[in-house]
């Protein structure tokens, strides 16, 4: 063979298994070449590089510059300040570097994690400066450069100023100690206890990174459900959680660990853990005493307390501010922090969507100034589309911080493509009233409205060992999302899509343009074929993947599809206004008053506050019932857009990330059907009325479920597989 062709055909095979390397274990940290015309005009100005500081964080920024500039332009050089010359980035605080220190930059609006970017001359050479006030801010700063030059932006006249406009950003492992995931859907726990604390995988730092480069700065190992993670509190286990904090640490992530109310007892040998008991309480001091020798910077504890069979202070007669407080005070010299969470679930008359609302408000005023209420962002529970919990806006002297479900638990789990940032982007952009116009969820979550110094925003993780981390290469955008959110809640859904488009696929516009139109479309696409108009919880077993309206546990105080739908021969929909429940009454009056009325209430929250007539007319002239029909048929078909636009992206995208998406939209387009066939077979059965022209008889909706039964459910809480014991008979 001649040599030429040896080369080029080598080279064909080089491509080839780059291409084939495209798992999506990089994530939106790639670094790929960027395009000749790129590279031309970014290499001279990104040519050399000074770090000043020394520090494991500064060391962690140093690295992640270097990867990032070797990756996308080639490896710069790295330089001593006095020689630095034109193309230089300086990166350091003003304490590590006079030459930064001299530039007097605008850093007091950049608090103590965010970070300045600024093109500058130094004796008379173009630099660009990457500072903060700290390490951290620095190395904030670089990730913000390097996606500056992953989404192609400018870089010749930086000004830029970013501070986190929220403190605590967390990422919530919903991981058991056995490292099975409640509601996981991307394998296992990454967090293996049983090397720990002897052998950390080198998985972990990427992890680190990966949070890092959104600015989260908090991560909680373990799930607050469950029966076993009491255990995570004891000494060999908090020195395993310890090694996770040394990686942690020069990322800017604190840990922090789910508490178990009754921990006392169950690993403290106590006969009670009533939080007034003097002997309890002493129990969580040295608790904390103890862990803070351990994890000098632990941030503190999250707590799932009276919900959902879990123990909490209602089983002494206490209240969640007497629990909250308690371990407050035992945390507080530490600086650690509670955060107690508010989705209280247990069987009560009261209309279940009042519920956390009902046992939260009385006590606002009475938390501690280091406890965080954490609230999930709707009264119910993750649905696809749910109005704002009027836990935000409501409780004005406390806390309240926001969580969201990254994972998606209630969306198809990693199967359908569902770009949530639209939908995180609706809830923070929800106007409250609680202080007249103005006085949106963001600002409440952000500490604005009330003042409030303690703020945060908390994402159930969708991470796993799934080499893709999160199950699909799509839900990876959801991650990125949340990050990008918890930093800045008044950032635009649609710009995270793109940037996250370009960072993990291509810029190129032909492949951006119609991928963002489909995450941006998506959300509403699921909602219409999942439960339009604010209708909620229609899944039919516990593993909330597929349909099933019908089922009804008669007779019971239970919740289940029929208590929130409320279907039957005259309507649909829940009636929450004053005749109904009136979980109205929980919001301001200004937006009591809205969902008082169904012509005033948004037509996609109709069925969430309303029970109505199958007759009834929507905006649009047509009849609830058609109109429900044409939103279930019409998600189907957005499904079928999506799948078409998709194959036609082939071209852009490497085959293994081409082709888990494309099955998976087949399999989304199947489910959809399946959603919308036994939704509408139910309903109809109850209305008795025709099917609108153009939508076709739904086929057997019942074995059609019965096909998606699956033998088992994944990420259902109570699951056993543990997949480091051996099974031995
Ligand atoms: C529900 C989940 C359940 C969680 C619970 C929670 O179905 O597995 O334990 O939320 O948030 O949505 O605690």
């Amino acid at each position: 063979m001649k040599r030429g062709l040896f080369f080029a055909g080598l080279c064909a095979a080089v491509v080839a298994v780059c291409a084939q390397a495209e798992d999506g274990y990089d994530l939106w940290l790639r670094y790929h070449p960027l395009e000749k015309a790129a590279v031309a005009r970014y290499r001279p100005l990104a040519s050399a590089v000074v770090v000043a500081g020394q520090s494991p964080t500064a060391a962690a920024a140093r690295e992640e510059l270097l990867r990032g500039l070797s990756g996308l332009l080639g490896r710069p050089e790295t330089l001593e300040t006095q020689f630095l010359h034109s193309g230089t980035i300086l990166v350091g605080t003003p304490a590590q570097s006079p030459v930064i220190a001299a530039l007097k930059l605008p850093l007091a609006k950049a608090g103590d994690e965010g970070f300045v970017l600024r093109s500058a001359t130094v004796k008379g050479k173009t630099v660009t400066v990457i500072t903060g006030n700290s390490d951290v801010g620095v190395l904030h700063g670089t990730f913000a450069y390097l996606r500056l030059l992953q989404t192609r932006q400018p870089i010749d006249h930086l000004d830029v100023i970013s501070a986190p406009k929220i403190k605590l950003r967390m990422l919530d492992h919903w991981d058991n100690v056995d490292r099975t995931i409640e509601r996981g859907y991307a394998g296992f726990s990454i967090i293996n206890w049983f090397e720990l604390p002897g052998h950390v995988s080198p998985q972990f730092k990427d992890y680190a990174r990966a949070n890092a480069s959104l600015g989260l700065n908090g991560t909680v190992l373990t799930n607050p459900s469950g029966t076993s993670f009491a255990v995570a509190l004891t000494e060999p286990w908090l020195k395993k959680s310890a090694a996770l904090a040394a990686v942690m640490r020069p990322y800017g992530i604190k840990i922090y660990l789910s508490a178990r109310f009754s921990a006392p007892m169950e690993i403290g040998g106590l006969k009670t853990a009533d939080p007034l008991d003097p002997a309890v309480r002493q129990w969580w001091k040295d608790k904390a005493d103890e862990i803070y020798r351990i994890i000098p910077d632990f941030g503190g504890f999250l707590v799932k307390a009276n919900s959902e069979g879990q123990p909490g202070p209602q089983d002494y007669g206490r209240s969640h501010a007497d629990g909250a407080n308690m371990m407050a005070d035992a945390l507080a010299p530490h600086g650690g922090i509670v955060l107690w969470r508010a989705f209280v679930y247990s069987l009560k008359p009261e209309d279940r969507v009042r519920q956390a609302y009902s046992e939260f408000k009385p006590y606002d005023g009475q938390f501690r100034d280091n406890v965080v209420v954490q609230s999930k962002n709707g009264p119910l529970d993750f649905q696809p589309r749910e109005p704002f919990s009027p836990i935000f806006g409501g409780m004005s002297k406390t806390s309240t911080g926001m969580e969201f479900q990254i994972t998606k638990e209630y969306l198809g789990f990693e199967i359908h493509l569902v770009y949530l940032g639209t939908m995180w982007q609706e809830v923070l952009r929800s106007e409250t009233y609680a202080k007249g116009p103005g006085s949106s969820v963001a600002r409440v979550v952000d500490g604005s409205l009330f003042d409030r110094k303690l703020t945060s925003i908390a994402g159930a993780s969708n991470i796993g060992t799934a080499r893709n981390w999160c199950g699909s290469i799509f839900d990876q955008a959801n991650w990125y999302a949340f990050g990008r959110l918890a930093w800045d809640p008044d950032l635009d859904a649609k710009a995270i899509a793109e940037e996250w488009v370009k960072m993990t696929f291509t810029s190129d516009p032909a492949f951006v343009s119609p991928v963002v139109a489909m995450m941006m479309g998506s959300r509403e696409t699921a909602v219409d074929y999942m439960m339009p108009f604010g209708l909620a919880h229609q899944m039919a077993t516990s593993h909330h993947y597929g349909p099933g309206p019908w089922v009804n546990n008669a007779g019971r105080a239970d919740w289940n599809p029929v208590y929130y739908n409320r279907a039957d021969a005259g309507g649909i929909g829940v009636d929450r206004t004053a005749s109904g429940s009136n979980a109205i009454e929980q919001y301001a009056p200004a937006l009591a008053k809205q969902f008082a009325d169904p012509a005033t209430t948004p037509e996609n929250l109709l069925l969430w506050f309303h029970h109505l007539p199958w007759s009834y007319r929507m905006a649009s002239g047509a009849t609830l019932w058609d109109a429900l029909v044409s939103h279930y048929d019409g998600g189907v078909k957005q499904v079928a857009v999506m799948q078409t636009q998709w194959a036609a992206l082939k071209p852009y995208v490497d085959e293994e990330r081409f082709t888990i998406t494309n099955d998976f939209l087949a399999m989304q387009k199947d489910n959809a059907m399946l959603w919308r066939d036994a939704s509408i077979a139910y309903f109809q059965s109850l209305s008795g009325l025709p099917l609108p022209n153009g939508v076709s008889a739904p086929a057997q909706p019942l074995s059609y479920y019965e096909a998606l039964r699956l033998p088992f459910a994944p990420g259902s809480p109570g699951r056993t597989a543990a997949p480091f014991r051996e099974e031995r008979d």
